[in-house]
């Protein structure tokens, strides 16, 4: 048993990591949870507590109430703009330089990763910071976000929306293959902070274990059934994820 900071790595964990040729990692909202960010399933705060997420983050809600909506996602935008990368998102920028190689597909919309220093992040969802038109695409830059109702695409006047897949939405196709492509090459595959509840992105799970892959759920309430090839490490990510690497690869 490796202890690393007070976190005790079961063997067979570090052996799977440091073995692994091919790691890749799958990340959801609670491997944001210590940046400060509430996780989906968390009851929103607030004047957003009578909302489910489900509800809001659709074209239907969009089109219904688009001034609701917006200033839901602006809410969530200063949200995403308060929060800084955590141990666990700098622990995966340090695992993709110990490892032959690695892949890392996040469903999360906050641009943690990126800004932990990750490159080549697969975002399946999109990302918050960033809108676009809700009619010609144009990504919009110069918007007036604060406005209490969707902005005017500066190029064609429709109202702009955050550049993320709702749901209802197909993810967009090149972030999706590539995801899947990478799961069916994997050896390892790194479940981090998510429920597994959101289709298509929870299949990249059995993907990746029909591909024979392993697999180890980081999370206090772990989402798959522990098997022969299932392994979880219970607890928070911002713990148990630096615990891991250092115990496989040595202190960063
Ligand atoms: C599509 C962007 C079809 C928006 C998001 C019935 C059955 C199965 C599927 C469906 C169904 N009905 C509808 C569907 C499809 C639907 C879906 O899956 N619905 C679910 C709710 C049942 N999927 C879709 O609609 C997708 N599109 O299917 O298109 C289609 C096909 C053809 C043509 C047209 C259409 C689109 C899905 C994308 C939705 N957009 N985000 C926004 O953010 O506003 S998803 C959104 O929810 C997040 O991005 C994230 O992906 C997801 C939340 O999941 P998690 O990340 O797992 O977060 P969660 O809160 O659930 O869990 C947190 C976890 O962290 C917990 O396990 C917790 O224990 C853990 N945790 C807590 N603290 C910590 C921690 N872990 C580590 N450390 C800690 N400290
Ligand atoms: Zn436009």
């Amino acid at each position: 048993m490796s202890v690393a900071a007070a976190v005790v790595i079961p063997p067979e964990q570090i052996v799977l990591l440091r073995e692994a040729q091919h790691v890749v990692a799958l990340t959801g909202a609670g491997i944001s949870k210590e940046s400060g960010l509430p996780t989906f399933r968390e009851a929103q705060t607030g004047l957003w507590s009578q909302y489910r997420p489900e509800e809001l983050a659709t074209p239907e809600a969009f089109a219904r109430q688009p001034d609701l909506v917006w200033q839901w996602y602006t809410w969530r935008r200063a949200l995403v703009r308060q929060a800084a990368p955590n141990p666990a998102h700098y622990a995966l920028v340090e695992l993709a330089g110990r490892v032959p190689s690695f892949s890392l597909i996040t469903q999360n919309v906050d641009s943690l990763h990126r800004r932990a220093g990750s490159r080549d992040v697969i975002e399946l969802h999109g990302d918050i910071l960033r809108s676009r038109c809700s009619s010609c695409h144009a990504i919009a830059t110069d918007i007036d976000e604060a406005s209490p109702s969707p902005p005017p695409c500066p190029q064609c006047g429709a109202p702009v929306r955050p550049d993320v897949v709702w749901f209802g939405e197909t993810l967009p196709d090149d972030a999706l293959q590539a995801a899947f492509n990478a799961a069916r090459s994997a050896d390892l595959l790194l479940v981090i902070g998510t429920s597994l509840q959101v289709q298509p992105a929870a299949g990249i799970v059995p993907l990746a274990l029909q591909a024979g892959a392993s697999v180890i759920d980081i999370n206090p309430e772990p989402a798959i059934i522990p098997d022969e090839r299932v392994h979880t490490l219970a607890g928070p990510a911002a713990k148990m994820l630096p615990a891991l690497v250092s115990a496989a690869f040595g202190p960063a």
